[in-house]
């Protein structure tokens, strides 16, 4: 059996994205020796200079400290990640068009460590996988090497729970699982991570900790369904869906989750597809809420498009302003972004779409810019900014004025406006 007493002193993370940076940062900042092994020579660069590729508060100033203090090197050389202790491995695991996973990261990533590490190295999957792909990554080692999870390496899933924006909070406070092929594994991977985690930690084996991370993101995408449908229902029985979630919520064990123009970012959309794959058969909640969601945009088209109606405007000649682009508030990620599923499914039925997002950019630089003339704006991000909109002052800028609130940013309608609003069917 491996060595007991295994002290970390040198460690290498693989993958240096949203994720992989800020992990490095706190290993690096917490004493032990770290090489970020990065494909995008230009992302290494950047991070050896000090400077971070992704905006997240603090990292600049975490990340000077930890190239600084010589804890932290960025590398693209396998040669340098050689004889580690342990290696990290924070790639992203995306869906193909099919809507299958597309594992070539990880088998990539999986291979360069399999050609650098020495017996006794800890492994760590920290990526969001289909159930059941620690197994097949510790196989795929074995072939490569020889070497047997659990007597001549440690293999473990330890999954991220971190929101964007409050990433370095959260990678110390939230309470963290670690699955190991054998539970040695899961032991010494939680003593690694208690160099800066701070919450409480829970050992398992590696598929229940794989199938946990993908069921807090379907129990989200789930609920967040479940809120859409009661918006749908709340125009058939014209009632404000938010003012009856906010009652429900009252009670001690109901959490309605919020209405919405859809569900972006790159792990709901994604994450009840991998937990189903590996499925022999499913029951069809998590798709049909998947199907729920991802109509949102339309539900959102179809709100305008029933106010240009009222105001007789043919839409061939609208303008629309399409205020936000980014998948949730106060972000400039617009990965899998309802805001742009939506402008995808107006732009060829109207006279002009505009866009403008204060984090993202758009066609229309500043928000005056996109009013300008424009017939509709329709609130697609819920942008804090985008709650302190003067409609007075906004209305005069435009030729007709139709506000439709995909992300229940507008309590009262304006003065003037002829206002829709997901789940408002009390107007
Ligand atoms: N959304 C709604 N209604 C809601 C909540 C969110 O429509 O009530 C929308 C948002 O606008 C956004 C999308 O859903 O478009 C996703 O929002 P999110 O708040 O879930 O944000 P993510 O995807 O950045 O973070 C989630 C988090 N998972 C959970 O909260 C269970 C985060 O903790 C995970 O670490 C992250 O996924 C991940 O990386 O898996």
């Amino acid at each position: 059996m491996l060595g007991e007493s295994m002290e970390f002193r040198e460690i290498a993370v693989i993958g240096l994205g949203y994720i992989g940076l800020p992990t490095a940062i706190m290993f690096a900042n917490s004493g032990l020796k770290v090489i970020g092994y990065e494909i995008r020579e230009e992302v290494v660069e950047k991070i050896n200079a000090g400077r971070a590729h992704i905006s997240e508060p603090e990292i600049n100033t975490l990340l000077k400290r930890a190239v600084e203090s010589g804890n932290l090197r960025a590398t693209s050389n396998p040669e340098d990640i050689k004889g580690k202790d342990a290696y990290i491995i924070c790639v992203q695991t995306p869906l193909k068009s099919d809507g299958s996973p597309d594992l070539s990261y990880l088998e990539s990533a999986v291979d360069t460590v399999a050609g650098a590490m020495e017996k006794g190295a800890l492994i760590v999957i920290e990526s969001t996988v289909p159930p059941m792909t620690t197994l097949r990554m510790a196989e795929r080692i074995k072939r490569a090497t020889g070497m047997k999870a659990g007597r001549d390496f440690y293999m473990v899933h330890a999954p991220e729970r971190v929101m964007p924006g409050r990433i370095f909070k959260e990678l110390v406070y939230n309470s963290r699982i670690f699955g190991g092929i054998t539970p040695d594994g899961a032991e010494l991977a939680e003593k690694l991570y208690r160099a800066f985690v701070k919450g409480r930690t829970f050992k398992t084996s590696s598929t229940v900790s794989e199938v946990v991370k993908l069921m807090e993101n379907t129990f989200r995408d789930v609920n967040i369904a479940l809120a859409n449908e009661f918006a749908f229902l709340a125009h058939q029985y014209g009632i404000n869906v938010f003012e009856a979630i906010e009652l429900a919520n009252t009670h001690p064990r109901v959490r309605i989750h919020t209405p919405g123009i859809g569900v972006g970012g790159h792990c709901l959309p994604k994450d009840p597809h991998l937990l189903l794959w590996p499925a022999r058969e499913d029951f069809g909640l998590i798709r049909l809420a998947r199907e729920i969601n991802d109509s949102m945009p339309l539900f959102t088209k179809d709100l305008l498009f029933s106010a240009l109606r009222e105001l007789n405007i043919p839409p061939g000649e609208a303008v629309i302003a399409v205020l936000g682009l980014a998948y949730k508030g106060d972000s400039d990620d617009t990965r899998n972004s309802p805001a742009l599923a939506f402008v995808d499914a107006i732009k060829d039925d109207v006279g002009e779409v505009r866009t403008y997002d204060p984090f993202v950019g758009g066609t229309a630089g500043t928000l005056e810019e996109a009013l300008e003339g424009a017939d509709a704006a329709v609130i697609a991000t819920d942008h804090s900014a985008f709650r302190e909109i003067n409609w007075d002052e906004a209305g005069k800028l435009m030729r007709a004025r139709i506000l439709v609130d995909g992300r229940h940013v507008v309590e009262r309608p304006p003065r003037g406006f002829l206002f829709k609003g997901i789940g408002r069917g009390d107007l």
